[in-house]
């Protein structure tokens, strides 16, 4: 038996004695109120404290969204729901931990806590499909490190990337065809989708980084599924601290660029996102609508995964194969 202890972040506790197999399921993270704003963004700048105008500029983004963002109470709803379907009809129970990059419970906390509860052996997990230096590489690092520093400390795999997985592809391609399918024939035929990711600076190129061309080839494999012959890709949510190129087009260039060419309909899928979050409730609900209605064309966006049980497959199908059994 498995139950959620509020006093830890909610993290699943195993409840009986035995082996447990683990996930460690990594994700952003952020804010829970207005307060964990600076401290989080804090965080977020390598412990340097934001100018009190990037503060506000970041705290008016949260205030536009409804004051907070839902990401980590749809994080612990995913690790909720995936470790509910791990453990239908399993003889051994899964526990998943989860571990944030930018605030409590932080990644490290997750490794100390498995430790504590004996786990010999988890498989760690980032909520974010494509791999990057700069992301998904970032949480491994942090888990490792505080894994080979934590006497008793579980072995841990990881999953690298999982822009390709089977069944998240089929997940885009019903979200994008349900958005298509709302414009009607004729106009859904000329629309345009564009598949987005969260941008990083451009010199991830010329280091060889596989994350500019996995968001291609999430992109790609969505269309041959779908049939799709109109597509693109594009970049969202620059920092606003970015001091050096990053990588572009930008999703807003991308779409003002196509309506000077005579496309009006335009589909955004943010597949390099699993959640609705501040990044997709205010890059693209606030400030792509925006735009949208500026220039009389529509941008729909198409749902995010949150705790979707095929979504929830989709993880639960990643930790069964990625989970090595202790030597
Ligand atoms: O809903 C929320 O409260 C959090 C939404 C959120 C997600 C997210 C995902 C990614 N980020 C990535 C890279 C960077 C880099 C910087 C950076 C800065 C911010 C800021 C906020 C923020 N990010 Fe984020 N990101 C989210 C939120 N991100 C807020 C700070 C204000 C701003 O500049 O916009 C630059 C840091 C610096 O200043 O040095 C780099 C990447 C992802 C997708 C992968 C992942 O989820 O890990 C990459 C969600």
């Amino acid at each position: 038996m498995l139950e959620l202890s509020a006093e830890k972040g909610m993290l699943p506790t195993p409840t009986e004695p035995g082996p447990t197999k683990a996930v460690l399921l990594m994700a952003y993270g952020s804010p829970k109120n207005h307060e964990e704003i600076l401290p989080y963004y804090t965080h977020m700048r390598g412990g340097r404290t934001p100018s009190p105008e990037a503060l506000a500029e970041l705290q008016a983004r949260y205030a536009a969204i409804g004051g907070h963002s839902p990401l980590a109470e749809i994080t612990i709803a995913q690790a909720d729901g995936l470790r509910r379907a791990l453990n239908s009809g399993e003889d051994r129970p899964w526990a998943v931990y989860v571990g944030m990059k930018h605030s409590h419970p932080f990644i490290e906390d997750a490794v100390r806590e498995m430790a504590e509860h004996g786990v010999k052996q988890a498989i760690g997990i980032v909520l974010a499909p494509h791999y990057s230096v700069m992301s998904i590489a970032e949480y491994l690092k942090r888990a490792s490190r505080t894994a080979q520093e934590t006497p008793g400390a579980p072995q841990l795999t990881f999953v690298e990337a999982w822009h390709l997985h089977p069944g998240y592809i089929s997940w885009l391609a019903g979200q994008v065809r349900a958005e298509l399918a709302k414009l009607g024939k004729q106009r859904s035929q000329r629309a345009l989708t564009i598949f987005t990711a969260h941008s990083l600076p451009a010199r991830l190129r010329e280091m060889g980084d596989p994350y500019p061309d996995q968001l291609g080839e999430t992109a790609a494999a969505v269309a041959a599924e779908l049939g799709l012959g109109n597509w693109t890709t594009g970049w969202q949510s620059m920092a606003q601290t970015a001091g050096e190129p990053w990588l572009g087009p930008d999703l807003l260039e991308v779409v003002r660029s196509e309506k000077a060419k005579g496309t009006s309909d335009f589909v955004v899928c943010a597949c390099g996102f699993v959640a609705d979050h501040l990044e997709v409730l205010f890059d693209l609900d606030v400030v792509a609508k925006r735009e949208a209605s500026e220039l009389g064309i529509t941008i729909a966006r198409t749902a995010m995964p949150n705790a979707d049980p095929q979504f929830l497959e989709v993880l639960s199908d990643l930790a069964r194969n990625g989970f090595v059994e202790p030597s």
